[in-house]
C-alpha cells in the first residue's frame, strides 16, 4: 500500500458514470450491514438488526480492565472504570440513529465509500450515565469550549493514521440526554456497537456517537482532527471547505409491503387493501406530518402519524391504507418536521454523500 498516493486535502473519489460497486465498496458493505427494512415494524430495533458502521476494526475489549480518562481542562482528572460508571445514576433514552452516509449509493455521481442505499438506521434504548454528570464530577474549567471523545479503534484514512475521534461543543455535550452508554436494549453493548462504553448524542448523525470510548478531553479550541475537519463535511466540490455534518435531517421509510422477489427485491402485493406502514424521524425537530405516494411522487396522501409517545429522539410510526390495483406502482413517503424541514424527491448531491434524505423508492407489482 502506498499511502503517499493519498492526499488528505481532497475528499474521497467519485465513481465514473458507468462504474458499478467496486470490490472495495463490497468489502465495506459486507462488514457494515444495514437494518433489513422489514425491521421498521419494531418500535425498538432488536440489537442484531440495528445497522452497523465501523471505520477500522472492532477492538477487543474486556470490561474489567476498561478505563475512561477524563482530562484536559478539568479541575480533577478522572479515570473511570465500569464499576464507577454503573454506580452513578443512570438514564435510559430511546434514540433513532442514522449514518450520515445513508442514501450515498443512490447518488449520481456516486461518492465511493460505504455504499448505503437507505437502510443505515436503527432505534435502540441506550442506558448510561449522563455525560454532564461525569463532567460535573471532574469540574470543567471555564476556558473549555469543546469536548473531544476518543475511541479505542485505530486505523488509517486517506493517509492519516488516527484513533477514531470526534468532538462536541461544550453546550451540546451538556445536553441532558447525552450519555456514556453501557447498555443497549437492556443488555451490555455488543462488541460491534461499542462494548463496553459508547457516547450517545441523540438527534445527531451516527459519526458523533463514538464507540469503544476511552478518552474524554476538555479543550480550549475547536478540535481539528480528521473526522471533524476533513471527513463529515457537506461540500459542493473538492475545494469547498464545506459545513460540518451535525443533526439528522427528516426522513420517512416504508416497511416494504407484500413479499419480495429474491434477486431484485422488488415487491409483490395482491389487489385490495394493503396497510402501508413505516417510521419517520428528524434529529432537528419533531416530525409533524408524513405523506405517502404510490405513483412515484406525482400525487401524495396524508399518512396517519401515531400519537407522540414522548420519545423525542425516536422515530414515529405512520400508516396508510392503500387499496392496491393491478399494475406497477412506485411507493414512497416523505416526512416534514416542526422546523419545516422536508425531503427532496430528487437527490441533494454533495461530495461525500452526507445527510442525503431524498425520498425512498419501492417498486411494487400488484398481481392481477
Ligand atoms: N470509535 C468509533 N466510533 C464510531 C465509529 C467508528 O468507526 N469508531 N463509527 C461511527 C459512525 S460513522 C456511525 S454511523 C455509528 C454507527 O453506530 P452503530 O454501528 O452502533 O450503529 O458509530 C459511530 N461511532
Ligand atoms: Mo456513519
Amino acid at each position: 500500500m502506498d499511502m503517499t498516493l493519498n492526499d488528505v486535502s481532497r475528499p474521497g473519489r467519485l465513481a465514473e458514470p458507468d462504474e458499478g460497486i467496486s470490490a472495495e465498496e463490497l468489502a465495506l458493505a459486507a462488514r457494515n450491514h444495514g437494518m433489513p427494512l422489514e425491521a421498521l415494524r419494531y418500535d425498538v430495533t432488536p440489537a442484531g438488526l440495528h445497522y452497523l458502521l465501523i471505520h477500522y476494526d472492532i477492538p477487543y475489549a474486556e470490561e474489567e480492565s476498561w478505563r475512561i480518562a477524563v482530562d484536559g481542562l478539568v479541575d480533577r482528572p478522572l479515570t473511570l472504570d465500569l464499576a464507577a460508571l454503573r454506580a452513578m445514576p443512570s438514564r435510559t433514552v430511546r434514540v433513532t440513529m442514522e449514518c450520515a452516509g445513508n442514501g450515498r449509493a443512490r447518488l449520481l455521481p456516486r461518492p465511493v465509500s460505504q455504499p448505503w442505499l437507505v437502510e443505515a438506521v436503527g432505534t435502540a434504548e441506550w442506558t448510561g450515565v449522563p455525560l454532564r454528570d461525569v463532567l460535573a464530577a471532574a469540574g470543567v474549567d471555564p476556558a473549555a469550549v469543546e469536548v473531544v471523545f476518543t475511541g479505542a479503534d485505530h486505523g488509517v484514512e486517506r493517509g492519516v493514521e488516527q484513533d477514531y475521534q470526534r468532538s462536541l461543543a461544550l453546550d451540546e455535550a451538556l445536553g441532558e440526554d447525552v450519555l456514556l452508554a453501557y447498555a443497549m436494549n437492556g443488555s451490555s453493548l455488543l462488541p460491534q456497537h461499542g462494548f463496553p462504553v459508547r457516547l450517545v448524542v441523540p438527534g445527531w448523525y451516527g459519526m458523533a456517537h463514538v464507540k469503544w470510548l476511552r478518552g474524554i478531553t476538555l479543550t480550549d479550541r475547536p478540535f481539528e482532527g480528521y473526522q471533524q475537519a476533513v471527513a463529515y463535511r457537506v461540500r459542493r466540490d473538492a475545494d469547498d471547505p464545506g459545513v460540518p455534518v451535525t443533526r439528522i435531517a427528516p426522513r420517512a421509510l416504508v416497511a416494504p409491503p407484500g413479499f419480495p422477489d429474491f434477486m431484485s427485491r422488488n415487491r409483490v402485493v395482491r389487489p385490495g387493501p394493503v396497510l402501508v406502514e413505516g417510521r419517520a424521524w428528524s434529529g432537528r425537530a419533531p416530525v409533524t406530518s408524513v405523506e405517502v405516494s404510490v405513483d412515484g411522487g406525482q400525487t401524495w396522501s396524508a399518512a396517519d402519524l401515531e400519537p407522540d409517545t414522548g420519545h423525542r429522539w425516536a422515530w414515529r410510526r405512520f400508516t396508510y391504507a392503500w387499496d392496491a390495483v393491478p399494475g406497477s406502482h412506485l411507493l414512497t413517503a416523505r416526512a416534514v418536521d416542526a422546523l419545516g424541514g422536508e425531503q427532496p424527491i430528487d437527490q441533494a448531491w454533495n461530495r461525500g454523500g452526507f445527510a442525503n434524505n431524498a425520498v425512498q423508492q419501492i417498486p411494487v407489482a400488484c398481481l392481477h
